[in-house]
């Protein structure tokens, strides 16, 4: 039987591609590895232990905080304090970024973004969630306090970025801007394995993904898009498949693999888009690109919007290259 690569091993062996190659981030990637292991299991037996359901709280946008989505958070947070590379944490969970200034995080270069569990209205009808993380050296000196402008940063300047989607299996997906690797975890052992590796988008495809029941708040170029790949034409495959979970991690992960887009544009019910830039839309936009995808938010690269809040919300358009491009023509021809 030939031995599975296992993530431990592939972040040790790739560690020299890496532009500040201390070993610094394979650690920094080894407690996000450990919490997701962590999350994945308190996920798998939510149905028999009393964490379903709401925590009878609200986050900082207004949005029901589900039990998990508190376990999630904490489980990241206390893996990311536990080791000494990170100096602080923003999460979708926590209205300020979250700073680590005790002594072992003194000399940390890194500040880390994260949606601990994306899609946790999902949760209590067992549908696929997942994690989305996102990694940047920070901007201010080591050993002062970690600063809001620590975190607003342009996706551009990210280091690494992935996500975990808790799924009919378990996957970790991602990139240090070398291209982008899958990792499946075998439960048996408890490790992910190397399954997908060097991933990369098809350029074309046959899937649309959005939530129709905004369809009339959209504006009318994206109208006229979703009835553009409803049609029926053959010489471009229309028409097209629509493919919704509602699950923003499962959502990507499906169209990286088999071909597609996914659409959050804004609409008279979000009239920012209802995606946040930091911490969901950055991150699958660094790695779509390494995959040879396209991100954006309706005319800008994702990756070159300069944030202003940390919970910034935009509009987004991601996947294969081909679809993204005719959604804009949809875009540019009926600006209203
Ligand atoms: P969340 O971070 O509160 O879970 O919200 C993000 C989720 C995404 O996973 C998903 O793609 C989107 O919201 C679905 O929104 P809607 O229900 O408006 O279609
Ligand atoms: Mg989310």
């Amino acid at each position: 039987m030939v031995q599975p690569t296992t993530l431990g091993e592939f972040i040790v062996e790739n560690q020299r591609d890496f532009p500040f190659a201390t070993g610094e981030l394979s650690q920094l990637l080894t407690s996000i590895r450990l919490a997701a292991k962590v999350v994945n299991r308190e996920i798998n037996k939510a149905g028999l232990a009393d964490i379903l359901g709401a925590m009878g709280s609200e986050n900082v946008q207004g949005e029901a905080q589900q039990k998990l989505d508190i376990m999630a958070n904490d489980t990241f947070m206390r893996a990311l304090r536990s080791m000494g590379q990170v100096c602080g944490v923003a999460s979708e969970e926590e209205e300020h970024f979250v700073a680590f200034d005790d002594d072992i995080h003194s000399d940390a270069r890194y500040v880390v973004l994260m949606d601990p569990l994306d899609g946790s209205s999902n949760i209590d009808v067992n549908v696929s969630v997942g994690t989305i993380f996102s990694i940047y050296r920070r901007t201010t000196p080591a050993e002062s306090a970690v600063e809001l402008k620590d975190f607003l940063q342009p996706g551009d300047a990210q280091i690494a970025a992935g996500y975990v989607v808790y799924g009919s299996s378990t996957m970790l997906v991602y990139t240090t801007g070398n291209g982008v690797n899958g990792f499946t975890l075998d439960p048996s052992i408890g490790v992910f394995c190397l399954s997908h590796p060097d991933m990369q988008i098809p350029q074309d495809g046959k899937i649309y993904s959005v939530n129709e029941g905004n369809y009339v708040h959209f504006p009318e170029g994206v109208k006229r898009y979703i009835k553009y790949c409803q049609e029926f034409d053959k010489a471009t495959n229309r028409p097209y498949t629509s493919r919704y979970i509602g699950s923003l991690v499962s959502d990507f992960h499906r169209n990286l693999i088999k071909g597609g887009v996914y659409l959050y544009p804004t609409g008279t019910m979000a009239p920012k888009g209802k995606l946040r830039l930091l911490y969901e839309c950055n991150p699958l936009a660094f790695i779509v690109e390494q995959a040879g995808g396209m991100a954006t938010d309706g005319t800008r690269r994702i990756m070159e919007i300069a944030p202003d809040e940390l919970h910034q919300r935009v509009p987004c358009f991601i996947g294969s290259p081909r679809m993204v491009e005719t959604a804009h023509a949809f875009l540019r021809k009926y600006e209203n």
